[in-house]
């Protein structure tokens, strides 16, 4: 009887102790996510016509000259891939769709071998029980629009993004029950149009000596306002003609660092909220409430756009879930403007907020491979628990989530797939998130790791190494599992 008990009483707590996909809610969907320029390269075939990033990418901007003419080559190797997916027991896919490979030159004339491609991702995932979810824009805007009226400064590109979402709605919507307009609009306006580092780098900071073109004080604004009206405009076609018929939804991804508090001084708190209302509430104050935040109107003043009553309208509530990109905590602090405010005289002056990893006497948590990923669980919860009670606790997917190691060609191939750091980043994020649902009753039903495979890194050129797959850039760019691939077999299976 003693013996029983005992046994019983063991089983219990290892039950009560296994974290795993029996923890989250029944439905909860775990997956993978990518984006086509990161990973598909053949850049020239098959009729795909250049991006900005084609252009930024051949300029010399990015680290160790790299470019993503081959990238991952999963335009080639796709089949393949969707079955590393089904061996680690992912439920989905998330990955975005070329505009070039569908329109050239980002209107008029459709590219059918490019649809032909997506059609094949696409179904060569359903075979495998993976289900998709299709991010529209990722980045790789046609060059022709650039070239044509500069893009996303140009109220044109609305007309052009719906019609290309919606030949996609179209095309793939039978199959495609999840869509994401926009990756992370906050890093491209500000990447693209503030500091000049992402295309098609354009910014004016210090004295145009980074950038020959651009307007760091409102490009920025303009092109975030362009984005929100073509996102609230493709939702609204989405419901009004396609959603009753293919049943899906339409969301966003918005990539959220959490801040703290450097200190307990009312300008410190005061500058933590205001670093959150100029990355997360630049959106989705819009895409919630109808209107930017209160201090980013205070502080930019006629140089941020307005909404008209009727584009408010279009946007507020323009959202089915929201898609979080989350990866690193900062501690945040005022900056009162000084001298170099002044010279950069941008989107960062403006929000007036110092973003640091030490808060003076202690590092915020240990660093991945990225100057900006420092590796802070805690914050999945808080930045949860802040999304649940600023805006009605919304439904929200983590779009992505992961950390880098150096592609460090001196260390063996053994050696880096033994990934333990990894390991533990997703199982101290999953618990953190977990926590969030069960404990505080966060809204949340899915998780994408960011990445499947190690990619190429946008500035950071192939550099650094997000996946859960190793691959060999010395030997026709095989495939291998480091170890977190079975940490995640056993979690999900
Ligand atoms: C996301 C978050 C931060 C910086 C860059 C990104 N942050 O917290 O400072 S970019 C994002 C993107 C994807 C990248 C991936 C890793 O959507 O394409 O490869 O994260 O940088």
């Amino acid at each position: 009887f003693v013996t029983i008990t005992l046994w019983v009483i063991i089983k219990t707590q290892m039950c009560l102790s296994e974290f795993n996909r029996q923890s989250f809610p029944k439905g909860f969907v775990f997956g993978t996510a990518s984006s086509a320029f990161q990973y598909e390269g053949a850049v020239k075939e098959e009729g795909r016509g250049p991006s900005i990033w084609d252009t930024f990418s051949h300029s010399g901007k990015i680290q160790g000259n790299s470019n993503a003419d081959v990238a991952v080559d999963q335009y080639h190797r796709y089949q393949g891939d969707t079955e590393l997916m089904k061996d680690i027991g992912m439920d989905a896919y998330r990955f975005s769709i070329s505009w070039t490979r569908i329109f050239p030159n980002g209107s008029g004339l459709l590219n059918q071998a490019g649809v032909d491609h997506y059609n094949k991702l696409i179904d060569a995932l359903l075979a495998k029980g993976i289900e998709p979810y299709v991010t529209l824009y990722h980045w790789d805007l046609p060059q022709a629009l650039e070239d044509k009226y500069k893009g996303w400064l140009s109220p044109l590109i609305i007309k052009d993004f719906a019609a290309y979402a919606e030949t996609c709605f179209q095309k793939f919507g039978d199959r495609v029950k999840h869509w994401i307009t926009f990756n992370e609009p906050h890093t491209f306006a500000m990447m693209g149009y503030d500091i000049g580092q992402h295309a098609p780098g354009r910014c004016s900071i210090l004295l145009h000596s980074l950038c020959r073109t651009g307007n760091s004080a409102t490009e920025p604004y303009i092109v975030a306002h362009n984005v929100l009206l073509s996102h609230a405009m493709v939702a609204d076609i989405y419901r009004k003609k396609y959603q009753k018929i293919q049943g899906g939804s339409v969301g966003i991804s918005l990539d959220v660092i959490w801040f703290e508090s450097a200190t307990n001084s009312k300008e410190d708190i005061e500058a933590t909220q205001r670093a959150l209302d100029f990355t997360l509430g630049w959106f989705l104050d819009p895409l919630i409430f109808g209107d930017y935040p209160n201090s980013m109107k205070n502080r930019v003043g006629t140089r941020l756009p307005k909404f008209s009553k009727s584009q408010a309208i279009l946007v507020k509530g323009s959202l089915d879930f929201v898609g979080i990109n989350h990866y690193t905590t900062f501690y945040a602090m005022h900056n009162a403007s000084g001298l170099l405010e002044v010279a950069l005289h941008d989107y960062i002056a403006d929000a007036g907020v110092l973003t640091v990893p030490f808060n003076g006497t202690e590092i915020i948590g240990e660093k991945a491979n990225s100057l900006w990923l420092y590796i802070v669980p805690q914050g999945m919860r808080s930045i949860m628990n802040y999304i649940k009670q600023k805006y009605e606790n919304p439904l929200v997917i983590i779009t992505e989530n992961g950390m880098d190691d150096p592609n460090d060609p001196s260390i063996s191939i053994k050696d880096a797939l033994n990934d333990e750091k990894r390991i533990k980043y997703h199982n101290d994020y999953l618990s953190n998130l977990l926590a969030s649902i069960k404990e505080d009753g966060c809204n949340v039903k899915g998780y994408f790791v960011w990445s499947l495979l190690d990619n190429w890194e946008w500035q950071a050129g192939y550099t650094s190494r997000f996946g859960l797959y190793f691959i060999d850039y010395k030997d026709n760019l095989k495939r291998y599992p480091k170890k977190s691939v079975e940490w995640f077999k056993k979690f999900l299976n």
